[in-house]
This record gives C-alpha cells, sequence and structure tokens, in this order.
C-alpha cells in the first residue's frame, strides 16, 4: 500500500470515529416545580420593568412554579440592582435570579452615570460570588420605543426569555453542584 493511500485511509479512520462520537450533554431542563426563584425589579420606567416582570412570573409559571417559589424584591433604579440581587442571592433561599431593569438614554446625562456604575459586570461578580444564576434583564435602549418593543412589541418580551433562562440555569446549576468532599481535597494544603 503507497504512503499516500495510508494517510488518506487513517484520515477518514479518524473522521469515521468523530462522527460516532456521542458526548454526554449537561443541560437545564424547563420544568420551574421544585426550585425558588427571586425577582429583583427596577421601580424607575416601571412602564417598561412591570412589563418585563409580568412576563418573567407567567414565564415561571407555565413551567410550573408556584407563587410560594417566587418572591418579588422591587429597587429604586438600575443602578440597585446588582447590590440588591447580591443580598438575595446570599440568602441562599433562591436557585436563581432574575434582575429586570430598563435603562434609557434621555436628554440629560445622568443615564451615562447609571451605566457607568457598570451594573451589567456588576451582577456578574454578584452571581459568581454566591454561586446563585444571576439573570440579566435590563433592557439599555435609546429610546422609549425601542424598550416598548423589547417589553412585549415586536422585540418579544425579553421578561420572557430571562424567566425561561432563570429555570434553565437553577437546573444547570443543581445539576452541577460541587461535592464539598472532592472540593476539600483540591484545597488541602500540600505538604513541605
Ligand atoms: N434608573 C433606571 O433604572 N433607568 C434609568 O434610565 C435611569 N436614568 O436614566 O436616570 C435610572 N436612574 C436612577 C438610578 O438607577 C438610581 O436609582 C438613582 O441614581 C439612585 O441611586
Amino acid at each position: 500500500m503507497k504512503y499516500k493511500e495510508v494517510k488518506i485511509r487513517k484520515r477518514s479512520a479518524r473522521r469515521e470515529m468523530a462522527e460516532k462520537l456521542q458526548p454526554g450533554e449537561i443541560h437545564g431542563d424547563l420544568s420551574a416545580a421544585g426550585f425558588r426563584f427571586g425577582v429583583v425589579v427596577s421601580r424607575f420606567n416601571g412602564f417598561i420593568t412591570e412589563r418585563l416582570l409580568a412576563a418573567a412570573t407567567d414565564a415561571l409559571e407555565r413551567a410550573g412554579a408556584t407563587s410560594k417559589d417566587v418572591d418579588v424584591v422591587r429597587v429604586p433604579g438600575a443602578f440597585e440592582l446588582p447590590l440588591v440581587s447580591k443580598k438575595v442571592a446570599a440568602t441562599g433561599k433562591y436557585d436563581a435570579l432574575v434582575a429586570i431593569g430598563c435603562v434609557i438614554r434621555g436628554e440629560t446625562t445622568h443615564y451615562d452615570y447609571v451605566c457607568a456604575g457598570d451594573f451589567n459586570a456588576a451582577c456578574s461578580l454578584a452571581q459568581l460570588d454566591t454561586g446563585v444564576p444571576i439573570i440579566f434583564c435590563v433592557l439599555t435602549c435609546d429610546t422609549l420605543e425601542q424598550a416598548i418593543d423589547r417589553a412585549g412589541l415586536k422585540g418579544g418580551n425579553k421578561g420572557f426569555e430571562a424567566g425561561l433562562a432563570a429555570i434553565e440555569m437553577a437546573h444547570l446549576s443543581r445539576k452541577l453542584r460541587a461535592n464539598p468532599a472532592k472540593l476539600a481535597i483540591i484545597r488541602k494544603p500540600r505538604r513541605k
């Protein structure tokens, strides 16, 4: 057998193996039963945030959550979302949170100051610190029309998507829960 032919056969065998490989898959289901959710909602731009909240709780309810499984916590504005979300997550009562807000660029520069607080990064940090998934459902829009589109009109409702994401992440987190015994081994100090 010629060298070139051997090479081609090897390559096609490798490709065949790759095609046959059926990797195990870990994913979050979309059933909310047996989980607890916290929804932190900003009062600012309430016309929008209330619609996002209604859609998020609708998603949770349709997936099997009951009233006792969902708590709503209200904050003044988007700027307050990270701190309060972190505090709510740290209670250990919830499997996932949804942080809801709406920032609209207005005529003043206040929008820029609110965004400069980088509540997106702060919410990310809060979920990494607490280990509780925090779904970021903050609309950042140039106009009220854009916000309305994303809160139930042309752009669908981002609150509903956030509710579904919270359910999926609650499942996934439970599946990937760390084994304390294994963590203790990893953290064991090295012998000198
Ligand atoms: N809060 C919002 O949630 N959205 C906005 O568009 C907004 N703007 O543009 O001012 C806003 N400001 C309030 C801010 O979030 C705080 O609540 C306030 O600054 C007190 O800390």
